[in-house]
């Protein structure tokens, strides 16, 4: 049976499937605590590049944030409990430049999602590392990917590995692959040929 209160939080052209599904694009990789890292790099308050080891990222302030997930291919998964470091947390701990407007998220392997520094700097925007009380399942982004629930999902990198803070936009992986720059679900930002002017990079 659909649960009224969900159906009426759906953004529009949106359903809810059954089950949670699971999409990415490439493999599922292998988590080396002893190998990895976050990079904060880019225009860093610092100018140098900071490197976070597991301990050290691991044991910052965790935060818990409850939402629901909108796929651009239709499905939303609702009322998700996602427990890990919020975004701000971050930004203390590696501050941007001055004149900073734009932040890429990096995953492992190369997969990036650029968002505005606005939309990183929410109190829902928050590296995860658990869902539900668990820790996440490798294929849902063990150790940590970062949610920024009030845009598609695709936004929300999975095996986050670097942030990357810049002084113009540019696009990510799937906004260079026809995908709308801003991603908002409420607005139905799916396609680049959606795009109005200033919406994103020329
Ligand atoms: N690293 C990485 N993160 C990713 C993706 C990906 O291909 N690689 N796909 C995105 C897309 S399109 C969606 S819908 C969500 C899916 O998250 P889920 O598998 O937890 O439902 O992850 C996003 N994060
Ligand atoms: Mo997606």
């Amino acid at each position: 049976m659909p649960d009224p209160t969900e159906e009426s939080r759906l953004p529009p052209g949106q359903y809810i499937p059954r089950g949670r599904p699971v999409i990415h694009y490439g493999r599922v990789p292998q988590f080396r605590p002893e190998r990895w890292n976050l990079s904060v790099f880019g225009a860093t308050a610092s100018g140098e590049e900071m490197r976070l080891t597991w301990p050290q990222f691991s044991a910052l302030p965790r935060v818990t944030v409850v939402a629901d997930f909108h796929c651009v291919t239709k499905f939303s998964i609702m009322g998700n409990e996602w427990g890990g470091i919020s975004a701000k947390t971050l930004m203390e701990t590696a501050p941007p430049a001055a004149g900073v407007t734009h932040v890429m998220i990096w995953g492992e392997y190369g997969y990036s999602a650029n968002i505005r520094l606005a939309d990183f700097d929410r109190d829902s925007t928050v590296f995860a590392m658990e869902l539900d009380e668990k820790p996440l399942s490798p294929e849902r982004g063990y150790p940590v990917r970062i949610v920024v629930p009030h845009l598609y999902a695709w936004k929300s990198v999975k095996w986050v590995r670097a942030v990357e803070y810049l002084r113009e936009d540019r696009r990510g992986f799937w906004e260079e692959r026809g995908y709308h720059n801003l991603g908002d679900p409420w607005r139905e930002q799916r396609y680049a040929y959606q795009e109005d002017p200033g919406d994103g990079p020329p």
